[in-house]
């Protein structure tokens, strides 16, 4: 069984895949405790912790988990002509990643189906567990001090979905260890220390959580610079993500935005020509005014550094 779905998904072009089992994510659960207590855990995700650990609360047949990894490390260097640019996450270039990892797990199902009826969930970023958890015990990759899964051959720049099901897959054994040895690049370079220490993200301070959220003081909006959705600054200082290969999905080059934001059109679109122009990227969630909140701030800022 096993061979047969890392087969098929070569088959369908899903760059890594991995598999765990259906137990509780236990390593994790004190941490989501700290972060509640300390008030760092973020409004975008699940409230009960019990659900974000157990995999059996969601798919109650749950034996093992199949996870799967693309990579969107896209070579796009066209150079924009726009005045006021602002940046848009590579997480944010092409199309939405959720409907493109969601496509690649439906083909996936599609393909086990034809050998064994099953019982199955899936998701990608929205569902209640902790995805980068999920891909660690699978073997996807490890953890980086930037907090994020990192795989040797593709570096960060990688979006995770995962299929809960009730078969019996041999899940992947150990788990590989953080290859960041003493390197603290990421650490010193975020731009509001919302890396506290190596592995620990004060998500309230990360510039990516302050392009989403309602709320802004005076201080973020300085720090923000000409960020319009995500930010990408620890993963761009990143060494493992240098000489990696780089991603063959053209789903996730920046056909529409170019990989940035007009800022004056923005502030001047309709929220019609919103949608249309922007509405097939995964930044295009929170709506058109948080962005335009973004933009405003960013074009303060870039006037102010001129
Ligand atoms: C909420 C959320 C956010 C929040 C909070 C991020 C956060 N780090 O928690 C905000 C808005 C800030 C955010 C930002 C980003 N996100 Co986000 N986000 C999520 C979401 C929905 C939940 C994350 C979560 O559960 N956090 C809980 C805490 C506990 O996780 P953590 O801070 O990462 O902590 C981990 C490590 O610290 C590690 N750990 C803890 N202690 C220790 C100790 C040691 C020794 C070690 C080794 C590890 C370790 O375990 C923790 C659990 O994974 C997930 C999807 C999902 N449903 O899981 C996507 C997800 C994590 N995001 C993703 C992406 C792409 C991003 C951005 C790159 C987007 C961008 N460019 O702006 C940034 C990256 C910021 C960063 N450095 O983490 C991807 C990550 C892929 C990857 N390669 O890891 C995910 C998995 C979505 C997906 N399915 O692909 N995100």
């Amino acid at each position: 069984m096993k061979k047969y779905i890392i087969e098929k998904a070569k088959e369908l072009k899903i760059d890594m895949i991995g598999f765990t089992d259906g137990n509780p994510l236990t390593t994790i659960k004190d941490y989501l405790e700290y972060r509640r207590l300390n008030n760092i855990e973020t409004e975008f995700e699940e409230e009960n912790i019990l659900l974000r650990i157990d995999p059996k609360l969601t798919l109650e047949t749950c034996k093992s988990i199949i996870v799967i990894a693309l990579s969107y490390n896209v070579v796009f260097d066209e150079k924009s002509e726009i005045k006021y640019s602002g940046n848009l996450s590579k997480s944010s270039w092409g199309i939405d990643y959720h409907r493109v990892l969601k496509n690649k797990l439906e083909a996936l199902i599609e393909e086990i189906k034809k050998i064994t009826p099953f019982e199955y969930k899936y998701f990608v970023d929205t569902g209640p567990l902790v995805d980068r958890e999920l891909a660690h015990k699978a073997g996807i990759g490890y953890y980086g001090k930037n907090c994020n899964i990192i795989n040797e051959e593709y570096g960060s720049f990688i979006f995770i979905g995962y299929i809960l099901t009730d078969l019996d897959i041999e899940p992947n054994e150990g788990l590989l260890e953080s290859q960041c040895g003493v390197c603290e690049i990421c650490l010193k370079a975020c731009p509001d220390k919302a890396l506290e220490e190596g592995y620990r993200l004060n998500a309230k301070k990360c510039i990516s959580y302050h392009t989403q959220t309602k709320d802004m003081d005076l201080e973020i909006m300085k720090k923000i610079g000409n960020n319009i959705y995500g930010c990408d600054t620890c993963q761009n200082v990143c060494p493992k993500n240098k000489n990696i290969r780089f991603s063959i999905h053209d789903e996730f080059l920046p056909h529409v935005t170019k990989g940035v934001i007009d800022i004056e059109e923005l502030l001047i679109m309709s929220n019609k020509q919103f949608k249309e122009k922007y509405g097939s990227m995964s930044g295009s969630w929170r709506g058109r005014n948080i962005l335009r909140r973004n933009a405003l701030i960013a074009l303060e800022n870039i006037k102010t550094s001129i």
